[in-house]
């Protein structure tokens, strides 16, 4: 019925991230900000997505460029006032895009005044809103466990004469979530912007939220990790499976209050963030199943450096579907942590510009909803940055073993010949390398050989056709460069194939009645009798007939 908000949206929704500090300054402060992002939403809701997810834009000192929250309900100053969010949601509406907001509430700043109150002493109200404890004998921290920011994950408070707990940095104590008065604090923090009109949340790191009270250290580094060449020494992060601290049973019940508060509101929808390098797929199974838990949870098994292949996608996505009959899942290649997949994948491509198109396509052909990193559409690479210029404090403490995160949030790039790509008049806050001038959003629009048009054809494609939004999926075949499966939704159904490699491929599917493709979006491809031919990087789309 017209009218009806359509309460399923987030069912194979394609949501476009927004780092906001490198989106579009409008200012002049060489900062992105929420103007700027009103000033760009035509360009999102051009490329076709449904949703816009921002990362944190709320008031901090950003030691962790907002992933540190001082004030739930209060936007930041450098990037505008409630009354600028206010109209990004009305123009995002207008123009038919959701908006999900990043809730950050595992941790929040130290700089909260919640944080100040708590560390003030041990009999305070709010004394136990964080998770405190007292040093072993020794002085040393109550467990072992480990910061993914680096050492320890306990911090030496000098006035309680305690320690508390930091899954990140030190600045991001961490909210003791088995105190039911933190709850309802957080629930409230989530109405007043669904009172503002969100439309939903990504949730950040929402298997961090529970701890195990009961303190135990975590086992000892696997023996054979311990050697590992190749892990970097200092930074323990894959290399502690952290048993005790993260994924509580306990978070199950939260989730539930959670998702009643989104219930009352006529469509909101909310995406997790599960970070878990050993259970990740189990545990977006158990926080998205049931229908009454989170709606979908954004999963890691495709932001890793290991390069996608056929043969992972089909594993992907068969075990999940074996753990999870009816939960959801979100598939990213990229985001604002991880290095550009157009750099830790296509690095090495002959023809990386085509090898970008097949890969964009399977990743939204994939059952599940999408996440699109903002540049992804434009191919942007892996800025390589000075040590000099970077600004993250991960990056820093581990240089040069690891870089950081920067390299994948300099900023967008609209006009190639405007003075920083036209991101800002002033000095970005990171520099935009030269090499992705070309690659700005003018230089490609109107450009049928363009990715971005590529991106523009394949959502309208994607959007055409139920299957490829709602539809299951089942595999056909999968080895280290082709892939392909069906996707069935009701009465239809869509064959695709991908070959993610440079050289030609066939695949017979064995099928006597043979393969009629759909017109729209194959590129490099074609079907004979029960056979898929696929030139290099090529994709096909179709059906049994
Ligand atoms: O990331 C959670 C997370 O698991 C990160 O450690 C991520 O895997 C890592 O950065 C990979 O390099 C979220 C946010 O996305 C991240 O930006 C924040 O720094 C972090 O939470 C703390 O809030």
């Amino acid at each position: 019925t017209p009218g009806t908000p359509d309460r399923d949206w987030w069912r194979g929704a394609v949501i476009y991230q927004i780092y906001p500090r490198s989106y579009q300054d409008s200012n002049g402060d060489g900062v992105g900000d929420l103007r700027g992002i009103i000033q760009r939403l035509p360009h999102i809701a051009a490329l076709g997505a449904d949703a816009i997810w921002i990362s944190p834009f709320c008031k901090s000192p950003m030691k962790d460029f907002g992933y540190d929250v001082s004030d739930y309900c209060d936007v930041d100053p450098l990037f505008g006032t409630l009354a600028d969010f206010d109209a990004l949601i009305a123009e995002a509406h207008r123009l038919g895009l959701k908006v999900m907001m990043d809730e950050v509430i595992s941790h929040t700043s130290e700089e909260h005044p919640w944080f100040k109150e708590s560390r003030s002493s041990r009999t305070n109200p709010k004394a136990d809103w964080y998770v405190w404890a007292d040093a072993k004998p020794d002085g040393t921290p109550p467990t072992n466990w480990l910061s993914i920011f680096g050492g320890s994950a306990w911090q030496w408070d000098t006035r309680r004469q305690q320690y508390y707990m930091h899954n990140f940095l030190a600045e991001q104590p961490d909210l003791n979530f088995h105190n039911p008065e933190v709850q309802q604090a957080l629930l409230d923090v989530t109405r007043f912007w669904l009172d503002r009109g969100v439309d939903g949340f990504r949730l950040d790191t929402i298997n961090f939220y529970f701890h195990s009270q009961g303190l135990e250290d975590n086992p000892p580094l696997a023996p054979e990790l311990r050697n590992d060449q190749t892990a970097p020494s200092v930074n323990p992060y894959n290399y502690q499976d952290h048993l005790y601290d993260k994924s509580r049973p306990e978070n199950l019940d939260f989730l539930r209050r959670f998702r009643a508060l989104l219930d009352e509101y006529p469509a909101a929808a909310a995406v997790g963030e599960v970070g878990d390098s050993q259970r990740g797929l189990q545990v977006v199974a158990e926080y998205t199943g049931g229908g009454d838990r989170v709606h979908m949870c954004y999963a890691f098994d495709f932001l890793a450096p290991q390069k996608i292949s056929g043969t992972k996608v089909k594993t992907v996505l068969e075990d999940f579907g074996r753990v999870a009959s009816d939960g959801w899942a979100c598939w990213a290649f990229s985001n604002h942590d991880v290095k550009r997949h157009a750099s830790r994948w296509g690095e090495d491509e002959p023809d990386r510009g085509a090898y970008l198109k097949v890969v964009a396509a399977l990743l939204m052909s994939l059952r599940g909803s999408v996440c699109i990193y903002q540049g992804e559409e434009l191919g942007l690479t892996e800025a390589d940055l000075a040590f000099e210029e970077l600004q993250d404090p991960y990056g820093i403490r581990f240089w040069p073993e690891f870089k950081g995160r920067d390299g994948c949030r300099t900023p967008m790039v609209w006009v190639a010949t405007a003075p920083n790509g036209g991101f800002s008049t002033a000095k970005p806050w990171l520099p935009v390398p030269a090499e992705h001038l070309a690659m700005a959003v003018n230089r490609q629009e109107g450009d049928p050989a363009s990715l971005l048009e590529h991106y523009r054809r394949f959502l309208a494609f994607r959007r055409a056709n139920p299957a490829l939004v709602k539809g299951d999926i089942e595999f056909l075949a999968a080895d280290e460069n082709v892939v392909v499966f069906i996707r069935e939704y009701g009465n239809e159904q869509m064959v695709c194939a991908f070959n993610l490699g440079a050289r030609p491929a066939s695949v017979d599917l064995g099928d006597e009645t043979g393969l009629e493709a759909v017109e729209g979006h194959g590129f490099a491809g074609k079907a004979e009798g029960g056979k898929i031919k696929l030139g290099g990087y090529g994709a096909w789309f179709g059906r049994f007939l």
